[in-house]
């Protein structure tokens, strides 16, 4: 039940809040009109004393929920100790954390960095590098490809391989990229040439709509890339770390990619941590002084993916996603309204798509935040539901009741 918080007269705390915003703050987000001031599990508070349902995660950054217990501890115990030496020095945090990290992913060596963007720019001058300097490609004429309706990230070499409008204009794009259909693996054989040294893949498209691809579509490209030798990058930023009911995405077809992109979660939802994993002969082309970030591989950072790391495994975050995540998934394709094109996901990673007819999906969102529940929608016709990995049945409970009668009553 969303508690209503003791409300004064006339202007709203969050009222002011949003004004601030929306007089100081550049407007490349439309957000909801919600000002969130405390977090804990999966429910956050107002401004104003509203309790809401989080069930987006920041996009699957916030598995763990709001203010994990031991993911606090291990940020404030390193907080006292040592933040930050750049990578001019060791640090005692790096070395744990790099064989941690490469022992639960079964990759020889990890590169860290600090967002997604970065990571996927990483994979990026990895698969290029590696182009050159093993797979023998001209310099300067390699090729990576991409798919349709993917995201990356927004820097600008990420959105030269966009096919969303709204990245525009920003031209001019970096060239060497290639797209191609998602899902479709023979159009991938089809894009490959001589000078392809990478394929750069989502196992499911999170801002593309939640994209399930067609069973085997990862194994295939796996193949491919191996006749090929192109690199399989896999971009598991968003569907990585136990969010889909796996560990890592591609495990639902046992497909091992040669490049694994992780971020987000790995930063257990407090700060901005990610990683390019790969084996010796991919990783190795990196030589001091070719790659690298003021603060990748801080010891903080460090401290908490530790952390997340370790609680994702211990407490078989993956298992728990596709337990609670699968009947949800069937629970919602039972809810009858016209409006709904069709209910898809994995494990706790979800989206219900509506009919065009239905006007788009934000709106939903709007009532949805007016019952208590905050999601947000995914490519317009998508309300992507992603909540927290902890969270419970009663609270699936609780929101497939407010989701059911919002799409019902509409
Ligand atoms: C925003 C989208 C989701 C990602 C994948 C790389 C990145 C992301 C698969 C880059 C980031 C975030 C970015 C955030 C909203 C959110 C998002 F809507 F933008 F597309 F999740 F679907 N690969 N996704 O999902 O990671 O640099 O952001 O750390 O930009 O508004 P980042």
């Amino acid at each position: 039940m969303a508690q209503l918080g003791t409300r004064t007269a006339g202007e709203t705390q969050t009222d002011r809040h949003i004004a601030m915003v929306e007089e100081h703050s550049a407007h490349n987000y439309a957000p909801l009109p919600v000002v969130i001031a405390r977090g804990e599990g999966c429910w956050v508070t107002d401004v104003d004393g509203d309790k809401y349902l989080d069930m987006l995660s920041a996009y699957s950054a916030v598995n763990f929920g709001h203010n994990h217990t031991e993911i606090r501890e291990a940020f404030t115990r390193q907080a006292h100790t040592l933040t930050l030496t750049s990578r001019a020095f060791h640090n005692d945090q790096f070395g744990p954390f790099c064989e941690l990290i490469t022992s639960i992913t079964g990759y020889d060596m990890v590169l860290p960095m600090n967002t997604g963007a970065e990571a996927v720019e990483t994979a990026l001058k990895t698969a290029r590098r590696w182009g050159y300097e093993v797979k023998g490609v001209e310099e300067n004429k390699a090729e990576i490809i991409c798919c349709t309706s993917n995201f990356h990230g927004r820097t600008i070499t990420v959105i030269s391989f966009s096919d969303d409008p709204c990245n525009g204009p920003f031209g001019p794009f970096t060239p060497g990229f290639r797209l191609v259909k998602y899902g479709a693996a023979d159009a991938l054989e089809t894009a490959i040439t001589p000078n392809t040294v990478g394929f750069l893949v989502e196992p499911i498209q999170g801002e593309g709509g939640i994209n399930i691809p067609p069973d085997g579509y990862l194994t295939k490209c796996r193949e491919i890339c191996t006749k090929h030798n192109v690199l399989m990058m896999a971009d598991e930023i968003q569907t990585g770390l136990a969010r889909t009911g796996k560990l890592f995405a591609v495990q639902h077809e046992n497909v091992r990619p040669d490049v694994l992109i992780l971020g987000k979660a790995l930063g257990g939802g407090v700060m901005p941590v990610s990683a390019v994993l790969a084996d010796k002969e991919i990783m190795g082309v990196f030589d001091p002084g070719s790659h690298g970030s003021t603060f990748g591989g801080n010891p903080l950072a460090c401290a908490v993916a530790m952390a997340a790391l370790t609680i994702l495994t211990r407490d078989n975050y993956a298992d728990r996603a596709a337990e609670l995540g699968t009947p949800f998934i069937e629970r919602l394709k039972t809810i009858k309204s016209p409006l709904i094109k069709e209910v898809r996901g994995r494990g706790l990673l979800i989206g219900i798509e509506l009919k065009p007819e239905a006007g788009g999906a934000k709106k939903f969102c709007k009532k949805l935040k007016e019952e208590g529940i905050l999601c947000k929608e995914s490519h317009d016709h998508v309300i992507r539901i992603a909540p927290p990995l902890i969270i419970e049945q009663k609270d699936l409970d609780w929101a497939f009741e407010r989701i059911k009668r919002v799409l019902e009553e509409a």
